[in-house]
């Protein structure tokens, strides 16, 4: 049986060719420094974000705690979101493995914590009772925030602040294509005001591993360490990066159908009585290939499902959504590589029918 398979961008496998590029690709022992297809993705993806060097990392979630390891020590702040990936779904490794302190502010609906807010949470830096504020932590586009694409100037706000208060910006980039193709400008739109960025090769890009933290050339001598202490020194990842590189060379621009088909999502999913999603609003800003969706609660009270059983009744019609928070009412579901728009369609008719239970 083939699912259709919506619960992330994370899922899609490699394409015929990708495994042909990764199969081809010259390697080298990387902790060695000589993997030369590693070195050329790294600068890639260093040039592509105004950046002096990049360091390949196995993960998004490797990828932050090495940039935070090496902004800041034990007993320094961190200042994130509530809604942050950083701070909801990475084991709490900074803290964890870091001894880092979250200072957590609220996001806004738009991925964005108020200039106020970060402003008032700066700690006084001669104050010998108060951590050291280190590093400001944004994310682009905000996954909790509906895919929803940072403001760049927002970004630049936010490191003109740091700069002013003596801390640094550190942008967790996993979808930051997304949000480039979203508003149809360069990355660097976002990446140069940053002091380190991390991007996800494994996620719209369509990859099996891989993650590049990208900064200056002493913040990446540094992280490198710290990628060496946690384990993250591979070898012959050339491998791995050869993936990487093709999906540079071949899945950026089709980010654009993701976002054509997250759209129609929305719409028939906001068709779809009993069932209401913000991403088929339009805002502002843009949205782009997560879907997040509600079961009103007046539907629920009426014998709709809730988020687990309809979750339940779509994987029963061969469609995977990921139920979402603590109301028991929130799904996501989110288009990417392996999703065509006819599986969109397909996808509608089976929520339709799994919102019936018929
Ligand atoms: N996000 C995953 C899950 O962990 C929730 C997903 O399915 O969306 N930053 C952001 C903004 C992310 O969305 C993710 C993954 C990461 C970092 C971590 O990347 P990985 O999974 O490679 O460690």
């Amino acid at each position: 049986m083939r699912w259709i398979d919506l619960r992330s961008d994370t899922v899609t496998r490699p394409t015929e060719a990708m495994r042909r590029a990764m199969a081809e690709a010259v390697v080298g022992d990387d902790v060695y420094e000589e993997d030369p297809t590693v070195r050329e993705l790294e600068e890639r993806m260093a040039d592509i974000l105004g950046k002096e060097g990049g360091l390949f990392v196995a993960s998004g979630t490797m990828g932050n705690l090495t940039a935070l390891l090496t902004h800041a020590g034990r007993g320094d702040e961190l200042i994130v979101g509530h809604l942050g990936h950083t701070f909801l779904y990475e084991v709490g490794g900074s803290a964890g493995l870091g001894g880092i302190h979250a200072a957590v502010l609220e996001n806004a609906p738009d991925g964005t914590m108020p200039l106020s807010a970060i402003a008032d949470a700066v700690r006084n830096p001669l104050d010998i009772h108060a951590p050291r504020t280190r590093v400001i932590c944004l994310e682009n586009t905000h996954n909790r925030c509906g895919g929803i694409v940072l403001d760049p100037t927002y970004v630049e706000d936010v490191a003109r602040l740091a700069r002013e208060k003596g801390a640094v910006v550190h942008l967790d980039g996993a979808r930051l294509f997304n949000a480039s193709r979203a508003l149809g400008v360069a990355p660097t739109r976002w990446s140069a005001a940053a002091d380190s960025v991390m991007v996800c090769l494994s996620k719209g890009l369509g990859a099996p591993v891989g993650s590049v933290l990208c900064g200056t050339r002493d913040f990446v001598r540094s992280a490198r360490r710290i990628r060496k202490m946690l384990g993250g020194g591979m070898r012959q990842v050339g491998i791995l990066a050869a993936a990487g590189l093709y999906a540079l060379d071949h899945h950026v621009e089709r980010l654009d159908e993701d976002h054509t088909n997250a759209r129609r999502l929305a719409a028939g999913i906001a068709a779809t009585p009993g069932l209401s999603s913000l991403q088929a609003e339009p805002t502002p800003t843009a949205w782009t290939n997560l879907v997040y969706f509600e079961i009103d609660a007046a539907a629920i009270r009426s014998g709709a499902p809730d988020a687990a059983l309809l979750a339940r009744r779509l994987r029963e019609r061969g469609v995977l959504a990921s139920p979402i928070g603590k109301t028991g009412r929130e799904l996501r579901m989110v288009t990417h590589l392996d999703v065509t728009a006819k599986d969109i369609e397909e996808a509608l008719l089976a929520l339709r029918s799994a919102m019936k239970g018929t």
